[in-house]
């Protein structure tokens, strides 16, 4: 084994074979695992239902009104005990501690790392260079809460004189997809005579589009971006200005329409707005993981802060089932567990997240936010390059829709595709046989992949249809299901504020497990800020101010043609 440095820069560990190995694959309980593998890549999941029936007892868990079902995956008690042996190995709970404790773990920014805090009741402590953050966070709740309140009751008013009835967030990235998704997920808990709305794409359709049948007077914006300098959302921002400016005919008019959420005071006191509308929140919170703190006000204003606060108290729950829980009753770590199983034992690229429930249609959205900015990385945290598969792709769609376009190739295409599958016990809205329907497909869905259809159960299906002969063993091949398709359940009593807030911080640790094992900081996104800096590069040729630079051919003729076609 030597170490040396690839073309890139990155340290690379090299094997006597000349194949490049890290500490991770080289460590005793990866190896361990992929021997495991080989044995349980030969067994299936209806031999291992069929030899012990208590498995749905040992592999699932509980928490509050939470079920994970965990049963229906390409495991056996060894499987999970080299999984947590490998998670131990990674020192998963010391990097808890040290997440916890407001330790600089985001080491390529220098931040400390700290949505926990955000969800920490009044009166606990915690630190970042020697200052207590709780009180800081508190303080900032308490004037969302009083924001809040004036919007809702109708003491906070617009300009002229009128109580608001829309807002809309612009915003983008982390700074839009938790509250959106939470907006929609908590509607039931929503204010019937306030709508909130979200712009993020820089495209003038999502602002036009919104703000065509919204009435100025009655129309509250909030600027939502933690560095104020993201292209698209300033962009928007001034658009959303200019429209109220001119339908009111009053430049003081933004004070009472623009509140701004953000980690740069400067920028939002340039921009206009009033400082009492100012919220703050701070560098240790991630865009991704930011919907805990001021980035949640659409939410509050929608859903009343009282909801808020149930949310942050199940977020708070998870947060310490994560800390105190042993890693074999800790449900973040058997999930993230079972994902590095897939991706890096089994070659899986992929994970679908699969609501049935409405209400969670954004979930699968934000989930590949989460997941794909925190752990899609190439590097370890040692600056070398990783030699195993880091985050998998993440994708769905709510069923039973995604059942009737997508699921024929998790049910019978060449790639193992772990899924997730949650769904509330109880429906917001009882209406008939509906949620019992619901509930009966997904039930249905995650026992057909885990069985599948042999060729005898296929054979006697289209024998009892009238099939026989050739025509038969024609049909035949296309009928067998092969099974062993992993899943996870996750039962929830209610969709209400305190389980969402529980579901969302599930995966949020779900994704630190990975991160930590893998090795990888989970909290930087180079690519995110490489995107940031392109489009503004390139922006004046387009506007020709300034003349066409050398790139290459491709990019060049794309900027011509546009140019050519646009008269510009
Ligand atoms: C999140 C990312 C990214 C970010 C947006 C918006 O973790 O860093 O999605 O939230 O780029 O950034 P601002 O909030 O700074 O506008």
């Amino acid at each position: 084994m030597r170490a040396t440095r690839s073309g890139d820069g990155n340290l690379i560990n090299i094997n006597t074979e000349g194949f490049i190995m890290s500490d991770l694959t080289r460590s005793a309980a990866w190896q361990a695992l992929q021997t495991h593998q080989a044995t349980i890549g030969k067994q299936t999941l209806r031999e291992m239902f069929r030899s012990d029936p208590a498995r749905f007892d040992k592999f699932s868990l509980r928490l509050d009104g939470l079920l994970l079902d965990y049963s229906k995956n390409l495991v056996t008690a060894e499987t999970l005990d080299l999984l947590l042996k490998l998670a131990r190995q990674a020192r998963l709970e010391e990097w808890v501690a040290r997440m916890y404790d407001g330790e600089k773990i985001n080491g390529s920014e220098g931040r400390a790392v700290l949505h926990t805090a955000l969800r920490a009741p009044r009166g606990s402590r915690i630190t970042v260079d020697g200052r207590d953050v709780v009180p800081d966070v508190h303080r900032v709740l308490d004037q969302m809460r009083r924001f809040s309140d004036g919007v809702r009751d109708g003491s906070l008013r617009g300009h002229t004189g009128k109580p608001f009835r829309d807002v809309v967030n612009i915003g983008i990235g982390g700074s839009a997809l938790g509250p959106l998704m939470v907006s929609e997920a908590l509607k039931p808990y929503g204010s019937a005579q306030l709508a909130v709305h979200f712009v993020s794409n820089v495209d003038a359709t999502d602002l036009a589009e919104t703000t065509k049948r919204l009435d100025p007077e009655t129309t509250l914006f909030i600027v939502s971006s933690k560095t104020f300098t993201t292209q698209e959302t300033l962009a928007n921002a001034r658009s959303a200005r200019a429209w109220l400016v001119d339908r009111l005919k009053s430049e003081e008019a933004v004070a009472s329409h623009f509140a701004a959420i953000s980690t740069n005071f400067g920028a939002t006191s340039q921009f206009g707005i009033a400082p009492d509308n100012v919220f703050e929140f701070w560098d240790w919170v991630g865009g991704r993981y930011s919907v805990w703190s001021s980035i949640g006000l659409p939410v509050a204003l929608y859903i009343g802060m009282d909801n808020f606060e149930q949310f942050l108290a199940g977020a708070h729950a998870m947060d310490r089932h994560f800390r105190e829980a042993p890693l074999e009753r800790n449900l973040p770590a058997i999930m993230g567990m079972l994902g590095i199983w897939y991706a890096d034992f089994f070659g899986a690229a992929s994970n679908a997240i699969l609501p049935y429930d409405q209400y969670l249609q954004y979930f699968p959205a934000y989930l590949q936010q989460l997941e794909m900015e925190s752990n899609g990385k190439r590097v370890n945290r040692e600056g070398q390059e990783v030699d195993y598969a880091t985050q998998m792709v993440v994708w769905g769609e709510p069923g039973t829709d995604g059942q009737h376009s997508f699921y024929q190739l998790i049910h019978q295409g060449t790639r193992l595709i772990p899924a997730d599958f949650l769904a509330p016990v109880i429906s917001h809205n009882p209406m008939g046989e509906h949620h019992a329907m619901l509930l009966a497909n997904c039930f249905a869905q995650t026992e057909a992949l885990m069985l599948g259809k042999t060729g005898g159960e296929a054979r006697a299906e289209l024998a009892a249809q009238g099939l026989g002969g050739e025509a038969l063993e024609a049909l035949l091949p296309y009928k067998v299901f092969p099974g062993n398709r992993p899943t996870n359940t996750l039962l929830f009593e209610r969709l209400d504020p305190r389980t969402l807030g529980m579901l969302v911080a599930l995966y949020e640790h779900k994704v630190f497990v990975q991160g930590v094992v893998l090795d990888i900081n989970s909290f930087d996104q180079w690519g995110v800020e490489l995107g940031k800096q392109l489009a503004g590069k390139l922006l004046p040729e387009l506007q020709g101010k300034q003349p066409l630079s050398s790139h290459d051919a491709s990019t060049n003729g794309l900027i011509k043609h546009y140019l050519a076609v646009s008269g510009k």
